[in-house]
């Protein structure tokens, strides 16, 4: 029965062909499904009121750029603004929140102090930055407002290194940000926390910040997946230091890098005023959260990696004997000593080209 055969053969080869057809169907249909899930996920929280919004399926998940098609608004009536981009504020234009996660980041970073660094080479290397230090994306609507508040006394040399590594890090992290050195006037005993109080009340005065990162000056986070934001609870983010062996030192250490909403902040009255020197004022910022019902928000010891450059100690930065006193009795001083107590004088602002510089007279103990 040679047609038979035939027949036979063809069928088989065309069932072959059909089957192979559907899988490659099924695999492509599951592959665009997949990809469309993924960014529904990592937009959700945003898309409730958009859920009109349709999304590139031919462009990767990472190019969130690509996809400001100029949304024509009705009230300006104008498509394709190209001529227009130039003007820096439009008030108009309403942007997608950014996603949760940036899709700008890449992980782990190379962090060197041996190589000295220029404010000039700075300020080429992150032509987006504005005058102050400032910083919004683009192409999204920043998820925080943040203000990162440095104490400072004479470190130039480490705010160079921090300027460099950090900018870059935030702009990747798809902040709104700005950069605050608070920097103590004079040669009296240095009250960290105290200039802390002093740049959450100073940056507010300047923008609707809705978060405050607190960091040294000599500590550079050596991943950029420790987001430079808040969390629902107080964040420490500088967890595993070089300094340190990469470890904590103990459970409740919070002193290098922390982040607080304004609204934590101001359940816990700010910081303590009256640590002058060295030590401790951590450690009472500490209970303070605690006193208040909060916890330590912390990321993973592996993202949480940083890098503190390697100094003497200041003059006029001794440790404090009073602090051990100082941290057993925070419950009692916490509600009139804070914020809501805090007394200085505005000495200058300086808005430079990578930060915002405020000096100030702080008194002394
Ligand atoms: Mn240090």
């Amino acid at each position: 029965m040679p047609v038979d055969a035939i027949n036979f053969g063809l069928l088989h080869r065309i069932c072959k062909l059909v089957v192979l057809l559907c899988f490659l169907h099924i695999f492509v249909t599951v592959v665009f499904y997949v990809r469309s899930m993924d960014i529904r996920i990592s937009f959700a929280p945003k898309l409730q009121s958009h859920h009109n919004v349709t999304w590139p399926v031919q462009g990767t998940v990472g190019a969130i750029t690509s996809r400001t098609e100029p949304k024509v608004d009705p009230a300006v009536g104008q498509p394709q603004d190209k001529p227009e981009q130039k003007t820096t504020q439009e008030p108009v234009k309403k942007l997608e929140k950014c996603p949760e996660t940036s899709p700008l980041l890449v992980g782990p970073l190379r962090v060197e102090f041996n190589i000295p660094v220029t404010l000039e080479q700075v300020k080429n290397e992150n032509p987006n930055l504005q005058q102050g230090g400032r910083f919004k994306p683009k192409d999204c609507e920043a998820l925080q407002k943040v203000a990162v508040i440095i104490p400072f006394r004479k470190r130039d040399e480490h705010l160079k290194f921090w300027l460099y590594y950090l900018h870059p890090i935030l702009q990747r992290q798809q902040l709104d940000y700005g950069v605050y050195v608070i920097n103590q006037d004079g040669d009296e005993t240095f009250n960290r926390a105290k200039l802390l109080n002093i740049g959450y009340a100073e940056a507010l005065k300047d923008y609707d910040y809705n978060c405050f990162v607190f960091s040294d000056v000599d500590l550079i986070p050596m991943d950029d997946r420790n987001t430079y934001g808040c969390f629902s609870q107080p964040r420490h983010l500088s967890v595993s230091m070089d300094k340190f062996g990469f470890r904590l030192p103990y459970n409740q250490y919070f002193g290098g890098v922390s982040s607080m909403s304004k609204e934590q902040f101001l359940k816990i009255n700010g910081f303590p005023n009256n640590y002058w020197g060295w030590g401790g004022e951590d450690d009472d910022i500490y209970n303070r959260l605690s006193f208040k019902g909060m916890t330590i928000s912390r990321p993973n010891g592996e993202v949480g990696k940083c890098r503190m450059i390697r100094h003497n100690r200041d003059k006029q930065n001794d440790p404090n004997p009073q602090r051990f006193d100082r941290i057993a009795h925070t419950r009692e001083t916490m509600n009139n000593d804070g914020i809501n107590s805090l007394t200085y004088k505005v000495v200058a602002i300086e808005k430079l080209d990578l930060y915002i510089r405020i000096n100030v007279d702080v008194g002394k103990p």
